[in-house]
């Protein structure tokens, strides 16, 4: 029985490994993320999107225009988590219009994370880019403001800032992907006019994981030596 026991030792203690690693982690060092600590981001944007995450840019709408595509990106959450979407629709910069001008065009952004982050009317929202103004279609102008230079930053001052107006899916009229991907709970959001505002940016705070999940904080990664596992013990 002892000689089963010593036997079966490397293995019990390869799965205590396996099962315990949170406990085994020493003080002071942090386990290596795994795969299983991120979650999905999806996001889709009548037209085009930019997503900054804390500060760093995380995912880019590799299609500009048409087709209407979503954006799903593998990301590693760590709370508070600070969220800026500069979002536009298709227009020329000039006219505000789309199609050789003959076109206004409308917009629409929805975004949605594994930890139960989505958009609604609580995000921050404003516009920078809007037009034709008064719908004048003959003579077509644009009005804009600066974009900040630093509106993606964790520290960025959106106080005076409005909120997001939700959309319906009918409002927007989503494409064929968007049904392929996971976005229950979320909405539609642009700011107040979907037609015009042609460039507009959205920020939002997740204080702490929606879902209610406790997640390790992998923020400071490149400050610590991360835990190795145990080398397994000699025969
Ligand atoms: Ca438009
Ligand atoms: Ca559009």
């Amino acid at each position: 029985m002892k000689k089963l026991l010593w036997s079966l030792l490397p293995l019990m203690t390869f799965a205590a490994w396996g099962f315990g690693q949170d406990r085994l982690t020493p003080p002071g060092k942090i386990k290596k993320p795994q795969m299983s600590d991120t979650i999905k981001a999806n996001m889709y944007a009548d037209n085009w999107f930019i997503l900054y995450i804390n500060g760093e840019l995380v995912a880019v709408d590799s299609i500009k225009f048409i087709p209407h595509n979503v954006v799903s990106v593998d990301i590693l959450p760590s709370y508070p988590m600070t969220i800026a979407v500069m979002a536009k629709d298709n227009a020329d910069p000039m006219t505000g219009m789309e199609y050789a001008n003959t076109n206004i065009g409308d917009a629409g952004f929805i975004l949605k994370f594994g930890d139960g982050t989505v958009t609604n009317a609580k995000w921050k929202a404003k516009r920078f880019s809007w037009g034709p103004i008064d719908r004048d279609t003959t003579n077509p102008r644009v009005e804009k403001l600066p974009i900040p230079e630093n509106w993606f930053a964790v520290d960025f001052d959106d106080s005076q800032w409005g909120f997001a107006k939700e959309y319906t899916e009918e409002q927007v009229g989503p494409k064929q992907p968007y049904f392929e991907h996971d976005f229950k709970g979320a909405k539609f959001i642009w700011t107040d006019d979907i037609e015009l505002d042609n460039t507009v940016i959205f920020r939002h705070v997740v204080k702490s994981p929606p879902d209610g999940k406790t997640r390790p904080d992998f923020s400071n990664l490149n400050n610590v030596v991360p835990a190795s596992p145990p080398k397994k013990p000699r025969r």
